[in-house]
């Protein structure tokens, strides 16, 4: 008898061929991906994009937010992303948006979702939903969808979802990366993706701005509960005085993380007209609840959400709150 060592990881995900039916059958696509941006939500959208505008099928990239992570300017399509709203679409497509309030767009009428996603707490709100939590990425759920359905991966392809996977599994380091997360990179090189070329421009062209921002927040730490909570933040005058941008400041969450005694690490930034916080765990503590409860995206080791308060102490307060009665 034949023994199966290793699991099938494309198990019953007929709605890999349902989502490119409906996609082959649509005049024009709206992909839509997720504020406050991230390189996964950014990458999968351009993986399906450049594959798109390859077999000519009409489309657009949609983010709500005019501000973009400059970091990923090399990836083709990068410049076409538009937070204008087309005046006719007739099949949405959103990526790694945990639920439908993250594209910040009401869609028109009766419009057709393709959700696709690695998010646990996604409550499937699309008519198709390619969902997979165990996976590292959604880039990698957009490369099962490429794969499942024997699509030509393209370099432009490729090289996007290579960026997804490397910056969300957090280099290779996170634990829902594995042995299928690899094989998906060994063929994505194949298919032209550069990991040399790719690292130098994600990783090393940071602006001096940000090294005048980051000792102010990494000055800002404060340690409780014997160092297994960490507290930093933010402030907006920090953001003048050294010219960076909110998202410079997300590096000091994870050297905060790095400290061999925090198990949670939580980072308030106090912005224009909210406070936004990201909140990480390690060694197997889930603080998913914690984001989802403030209706944000979350993961078991790092969330992030946004919430109105009038000053740095209540945001810790209500935040905390949470975090005690979860964790402590
Ligand atoms: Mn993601």
């Amino acid at each position: 008898m034949l023994e199966k060592t290793h699991k099938n990881e494309l198990v019953d995900m007929s709605f890999f061929k349902d989502a490119l039916e409906l996609i082959e059958k649509s005049k024009y696509i709206l992909i839509l991906t997720h504020i406050n941006p991230d390189p996964d939500t950014l990458s999968s959208a351009l993986g399906l994009s450049n594959f798109f505008e390859e077999n000519k099928i009409k489309h657009k990239v949609y983010n709500h937010s005019k501000d973009l992570p400059k970091k990923l300017d090399f990836l083709h399509g990068f410049s076409k992303i538009t937070n204008q709203e087309p005046k006719f679409y007739d099949l949405a497509i959103c990526v790694d948006c945990a639920s439908k309030q993250r594209f910040e767009l009401e869609l028109k009428e009766n419009i057709p979702i393709i959700n696709i996603d690695h998010h646990k707490s996604n409550p499937n709100f699309g008519d198709i939903n390619m969902i997979n939590a165990q996976k590292s990425s959604t880039a990698e759920v957009v490369y099962d969808f490429f794969r499942y359905n024997g699509l030509y991966i393209s370099k432009n392809s490729a090289s996007a979802m290579y960026v997804g996977i490397y910056d969300d599994s957090l280099a290779f380091t996170n634990v829902r990366c594995d042995e299928f997360t690899f094989e998906k990179i060994n063929f994505l090189v194949k298919c032209g993706a550069e990991p040399s070329f790719i690292a130098n421009r994600l990783t090393k062209r940071d602006s001096l701005a940000k090294y005048r921002l980051l000792p102010k927040v990494l000055e800002s730490l404060e340690l409780r509960n014997e160092g297994k909570l960490a507290l930093i933040h933010l402030e907006k005058s920090w953001l003048k005085s050294s010219g960076a941008k909110p998202r410079d400041a997300e590096v000091a969450l994870d050297m905060i993380m790095n400290i061999g005694i925090v198990k949670i690490a939580v980072f308030f930034r106090m912005l224009e007209d909210e406070c936004r916080i990201s909140i990480r765990s390690k060694n197997g503590i889930d603080i998913s609840e914690v984001s989802s409860k403030f209706g944000g995206g979350g993961h078991a080791n790092a969330g992030g959400f946004s919430i109105q308060v009038k000053d740095l102490e209540q945001a810790k307060e209500e935040v905390l709150k949470e975090v005690y009665e979860e964790k402590f």
